[in-house]
């Protein structure tokens, strides 16, 4: 792999020479238009924040008033002429090349790069999820929720005293991996597995935690997309699934737009297939939204849905980010003033364990069609989004060294257990004047 080279017309891109931004180098690979990365200035407000994602490019991350981009040539200069200043940050596939081969070694087949083969492949982790069902079998079962595109299973490990029985606990829910690139919330999603089922025997607070719910971890919704991001030993910087899309030549769609609340309702998705944030040609378009979903509409239990809170793993920026993402609204149909400040305050209250920054999800940018919007509107889950670390960054932001892993995922034990605790709390009683949208008070 160290030896392909980017071809682009004419121009071969055999360095950092020609890492010139205005420079269309297509990927070799894909054929696609070469992307560049970019901090676009003056995306200070939500809404010219929902304006910049509009452009169909590629929001990494968000920092102080400025979001960092990956944009074609085209989507550049429709930014530019539209008022927002672009400064280039590289050439992108040329960063990822670098960053790919940093460790200056052969990539194995299969594996993570060189120097990054402590994050788990989707075939490692499900050998770890074996392992943790073999070897706490009490405590922990192994199941799936469906198959993914390419048909890998949606792997799901419950964990529970009495782990094969469905018993009357209040249910919590943790998905990873949503998006392909975003590879430290898989480890997030097995450091909560280890943790609780590793420290089940000794620890007397986390016994009680797995004792008194049922814990579900789905650590990769999106595995062919992540298998796809580390194929040949290179970095993709891919976020979609990996469906073609149907009557395009485009593949993969946004899962994260694609649940079916408010599916492409309000401008918080793309209608391009070939857009980064596509929300797919119909609501769970996706066989893994789909499957996902129609687990927890399965949870629903003699007419009451059992899985009380979610965290659904995202990076980065350092957010804890809560519904609704449709609108800039803080209540809406069926969110109530008592129910949003109950988000807030369960929000504020994990993100004083983390130091990320709690914010309603459309303090970012506007989302419609994402998986906090559907658990909440149409299941009264208190889902959350937290975009893990780091805090800034350019490609490297999705990419950080194995090496922190074991910092950036403890760093959420506090919020986890808020979260799991949070599950046998009561709901909030709403004011007679702002029922919420299934009548209850
Ligand atoms: O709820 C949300 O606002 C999700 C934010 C998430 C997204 O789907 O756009 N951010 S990410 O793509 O950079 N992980
Ligand atoms: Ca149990
Ligand atoms: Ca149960
Ligand atoms: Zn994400």
């Amino acid at each position: 792999m160290s030896t392909r080279r980017r071809i682009g017309g004419a121009l071969a891109a055999t360095g950092l020479a020609l890492l010139a931004v205005t420079t269309p180098v297509a990927n070799a690979r894909t054929g696609d238009p070469a992307r560049g990365l970019y901090s676009v200035e003056g995306a200070s407000t939500a809404e010219k924040r929902t304006e910049v994602a509009r452009a169909g490019v590629d929001v990494a991350g968000s920092r102080g008033g400025a979001l960092t981009v990956v944009a074609t040539p085209a989507q550049a200069a429709s930014l530019r002429a539209n008022g927002f200043g672009l400064k280039p940050l590289g050439d992108f596939d040329s960063m990822l090349k670098q960053r790919s081969d940093r460790a200056g070694t052969a990539a194995v087949a299969g594996d993570f790069p060189p120097g990054d083969e402590a994050y788990h492949t989707y075939a490692e982790t499900t050998a770890e999820l074996r392992k943790a069902a073999k070897d706490h079998g009490d405590i922990a079962t192994l199941s799936s929720v469906g198959k993914s595109y390419e048909g890998r299973e949606l792997n799901l490990l419950k964990i529970s005293d009495n782990a094969g029985t469905d018993e009357t606990e209040p249910e919590v829910l943790f998905t990873c991996n949503q998006h392909a690139r975003e590879h430290l919330t898989t480890e997030m999603c097995l450091r909560i597995v280890q943790r609780f089922t590793s420290g089940y025997a000794s620890d007397p607070a986390l016994k009680k935690l797995v004792d008194e719910h049922e814990i579900f971890v789905l650590p990769n919704v999106n595995p062919d997309g992540s298998e796809y991001d580390i194929a040949g030993g290179e970095y993709q910087g891919w976020r979609k699934t990996r469906k073609p899309v149907p009557g395009s030549g485009a593949i993969g769609t946004d899962p994260n737009r694609n649940w079916d609340y408010k599916w492409s309702c309000c401008g918080g998705s793309s209608d391009d297939p070939s857009a980064a944030d596509y929300h797919g040609p119909s609501a769970f378009s996706e066989p893994e939204t789909k499957a996902v979903a129609e687990f927890v509409d399965s949870r629903v239990v003699g007419g009451a849905q059992q899985i009380k809170t979610h965290i659904d793993f995202h990076t980065f920026s350092e957010l804890v980010l809560w519904p609704y993402g449709y609108t800039q609204a803080e209540t809406d149909t069926g969110l109530s003033a008592e129910e949003a400040k109950r988000f807030a305050d369960v929000g504020k209250k994990m993100a004083a364990t983390n130091g990320y920054t709690p914010e309603q999800s459309s303090d970012l940018y506007v989302t419609d069609g994402d998986v906090n919007d559907w658990a909440w509107g149409k299941h009264k889950i208190l889902s959350y989004t937290f975009e893990m670390y780091p805090k800034d960054g350019g490609i490297d932001g999705f990419y950080p060294p194995a090496s922190v892993i074991p910092e950036q995922t403890a760093r959420n034990d506090k919020a986890v257990d808020i979260l799991i605790t949070e599950a046998g709390a009561p709901a909030p009683t709403a004011s007679p004047s702002s029922k919420s949208a299934d009548g209850r008070t």
